[in-house]
């Protein structure tokens, strides 16, 4: 049978493209309520300077929860969508406290900040009929409609990555129904300068970084004017209100993460902007943002009637229960969408609240936390085709070796056993943008990001990364470990004095450390072998990685998270119901315990994971990740029990809410899905590894594959039925299709 589908894919696959059409109908990928989200008054063009004092806590406002979110990865906005007081919560990316905290308290690290807000007050429109509010992933638009007085209105939102501006379009099916205010308010309490059609607010934080936000009106029909600080129209048909932002942040050590003011920059998008109709500046981001997000497709069959009328808020939670397939492929895609709005080369990375934050004191400062946080917000980077994506992780870590280095050095933590300061650098469990870090040593965070250098090699194929980039800071991480590690009496290497995360003691020889050693040791002598270089070294890697202690099976069956098991009454025991599962990373994300290569080790690692469960302290990313391991340990039905429990620790707009939101089970769901349909990181393409029985047909384009192989496939009742793979270079693959391993020469793609 396979032959046949390998040679007839491509007339197959048109069969499959005309069924996506139907079922990814803009309906299945949008997120809509029947409401504005919530929010309070005190929020609305307030009188006090400083609006945002009630801000500063660390609380989750409705808002966050509720509003919908936009972003071209620089900017982003959470749209809460009330017809008569409309309140955008602005961000900018770079917008930073801190600078290198030399202490590394935690303290003092800094935190990622709120920008502003834009308020559109509408008197008139409060009460309307027929309200809908939506964000349409499949564009990357957001919108709001109601009626009122016999008026149809339309507001739809975008960030515009190609045109670097926010847009907003009110527009109304009879002419003169605008007459209203519009504010824009600096989260730290700049005033707000008002003229003609423009408003704008400037400062600079405590560590001198500059910011600024500038808006333009355009109006059809009617009157606008600038009065004390806001500005009012009047009778006017529509509007597009356009919003430019920036900060003098250079991912730049040498340059002190400064660069030149941001206004000149603002100033030219705007202008540019403005010279555009509207509908091409629409189409413009709409065929940039597409060109990403239409890679992958995904069909996991219809939903009810009675499930796609239900909005989000509510249809989040019946899907814990109820199987919701569209709800399922929506909060896949969601991930993606996520990913695109707020990762994009040039940028910043996604942090723990992507780039979406309505506190100048978020909690955890809202940073990039190191212990699975920000690894697990680009683990869909590769595998859901947006590879892209992944390399503001790069560009960030790079930036931010030098400074790094010299924290390490100074650190009474990092010595070789005659004293002298370690190679390399090592991370602390939380870091900013500027080269500063917070809170404990998380010490294998060195390697983990290192696996992310070696992933983006292993999917893409690009040899010339793996040598210029990946292979230096993998090498420099190698000879780091070379003077960490210690030897055991046995001659056992162990990561010495380190910690489970945020479980148990600290001590030598933790498992997680081992792991995330191990993956480094061999992703290094994997680089070399296929760049040829580095011949000794290699060698001297791959001694080291042998020596290191390997994972154990404990008492009752399971896989020790120690390196020895702890007389402890829950620690280890099948009461142990943390929700890290950091002793599982040689599963997922890592390969060194695998059902193929190492079944008692993989069996064990099953065991843990049951008895970690769904219950306890489980938060939503640790759903994500329980997914994952699950589909690794192809085990459909609980991976897909995880799934649906994660929607029960969603915010009613699909963020994940551990609380406070958080965005990293988004990314890490995403990834997880691609888990259970495609693996590849055993030497071998496995299709279908962890098929759920609810999933029992469907059908997914242009997932990816390690080898830089697009994979294509259709299955019934849990079988492939059809399959196509492509790859821009003729190579031999092992693809694993119902149960069979068949070689293979992937298609070549144009
Ligand atoms: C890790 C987790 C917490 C939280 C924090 C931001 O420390 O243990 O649950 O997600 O990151």
């Amino acid at each position: 049978m396979l032959p046949r589908f390998r040679n007839s894919a491509t007339a197959l696959f048109l069969f499959g493209f005309s069924q996506f059409a139907v079922c990814l109908s803009a309906n299945a990928q949008e997120i809509w309520f029947q409401n504005p989200a919530l929010f309070g008054e005190e929020n609305v063009l307030p009188a006090d300077p400083t609006p945002f004092g009630k801000l500063g806590k660390n609380v989750a406002t409705q808002l966050i929860n509720e509003a919908l979110p936009v972003g071209n990865a620089r900017m982003g906005a959470l749209i809460a969508g009330d017809p008569a007081k409309e309140r955008l919560i602005l961000n900018e990316a770079s917008l930073w406290t801190g600078d290198q905290n030399p202490t590394g308290d935690y303290g003092s690290m800094g935190a990622y900040q709120m920008l502003g807000d834009l308020v559109l007050l509408l008197p008139g429109h409060e009460n309307p009929e027929n309200y809908r509010r939506d964000l349409d992933l499949a564009q990357s638009l957001a919108h709001v409609g109601y009626a009122k007085n016999g008026i149809k209105y339309t507001r739809e939102i975008f960030c515009s990555h190609p045109a670097d501006i926010l847009a907003i379009r009110l527009s109304a099916d009879k002419p003169g129904g605008y007459t209203g205010t519009l504010a824009l308010n600096d989260a730290h309490g700049a005033s707000t300068s008002a003229e003609s059609h423009a408003l704008s607010f400037s400062g600079a934080l405590r560590n001198g970084m500059k910011y600024e936000t500038r808006l333009m009106v355009i109006n059809q029909g009617g009157t606008v004017e600038a009065t004390s600080g806001t500005i009012s129209f009047k009778g006017c048909d529509s509007l597009t209100i356009l919003v430019g932002a920036g900060t003098d942040y250079a991912m730049d050590y040498a340059k002190s993460y400064r660069g030149s003011a941001p206004g000149a920059k603002i100033a030219l998008s705007l202008a540019a902007a403005q010279r555009k109709p509207y509908e091409a500046l629409r189409a413009e981001h709409v065929k940039d943002y597409q060109s990403l997000y239409n890679r992958v497709s995904l069909d996991l069959g219809k939903s009810s009637q009675a499930q796609k009328e239900l909005p989000c808020d509510k249809r989040r939670l019946e899907a814990v229960t109820a199987f919701d397939p569209e709800m399922e492929t929506l909060l896949f895609q969601y991930g993606r969408y996520l990913m695109i709005s707020c990762s994009r080369p040039g940028g910043l990375p996604a942090n723990l609240q992507g780039l979406w934050n309505d506190s100048n004191t978020p909690l955890w400062n809202c940073d990039y936390h190191t212990n699975i946080n920000i690894q697990m917000n680009y683990w869909p980077a590769e595998p859901a085709n947006l590879s892209e994506c992944h390399s503001p992780l790069f560009s960030l870590v790079l930036s931010q070796l030098e400074p790094w280095r010299k924290a390490t050095a100074e650190s009474p933590e990092f010595k070789t056993a005659s004293g002298q300061p370690v190679h390399g650098f090592a991370i602390r469990t939380s870091h900013n943008i500027t080269g500063g870090m917070g809170w404990k040593w998380d010490k294998t965070a060195n390697a983990w990001y290192c696996q992310h250098f070696w992933e983006h090699y292993a999917f893409s194929g690009d040899k010339d990364y793996l040598k210029q980039i990946a292979l230096p800071v993998m090498k420099e991480t190698c000879q780091f470990w070379e003077g960490e590690l210690k030897a055991e009496p046995d001659g056992k290497l162990v990561v010495p004095n380190a910690w489970s995360p945020e479980h148990g003691p600290t001590e030598d020889g933790v498992n997680y450390s081992q792991e995330i050693v191990w993956d480094l040791f061999n992703n290094f002598v994997t680089a070399c072998d296929v760049l040829g270089v580095d011949h000794d070294y290699r060698n001297k890697v791959a001694q080291m990685r042998d020596k290191l202690l390997w994972p154990k099976i404990g008492s009752w069956g399971q896989l020790l998270e120690w390196k020895q098991e702890k007389k402890d009454r829950v620690l280890d025991t099948p009461n142990d119901h943390h929700r890290h599962t950091s002793h599982l990373f040689a599963v997922y994300p890592g390969r060194q315990i695998s059902i193929e290569k190492t079944p008692d080790l993989a069996k064990a690692a099953k065991v843990s994971l049951d008895a970690r469960g769904a219950m306890g302290e489980v938060k939503e990313w640790s759903y994500a990740w329980r997914t994952a391991l699950y589909a690794r340990l192809h085990d459909g039905q609980n991976a897909h029990s995880m799934f649906q429990h994660l929607f029960g620790t969603l915010c009613p707009n699909l963020f994940g809410l551990h609380p406070p939101m958080q965005i990293d089970g988004n990314y890490g769901i995403t990834a997880a899905v691609c888990e259970m349909l495609v693996q590849s990181h055993a030497g071998e393409i496995s299709l279908l590894p962890a098929i759920p029985a609810a999933w029992k047909s469907g059908s997914v384009t242009g997932l990816r594959a390690r080898g830089n192989v697009t994979v294509d496939l259709a299955w019934k009742e849990g079988k492939v039925t059809d399959f196509h793979l492509v790859s821009p270079t003729p190579q031999p693959v092992k693809v694993r299709v119902n149960g069979v391993l068949k070689p293979l020469i992937p298609a070549l793609s144009r």
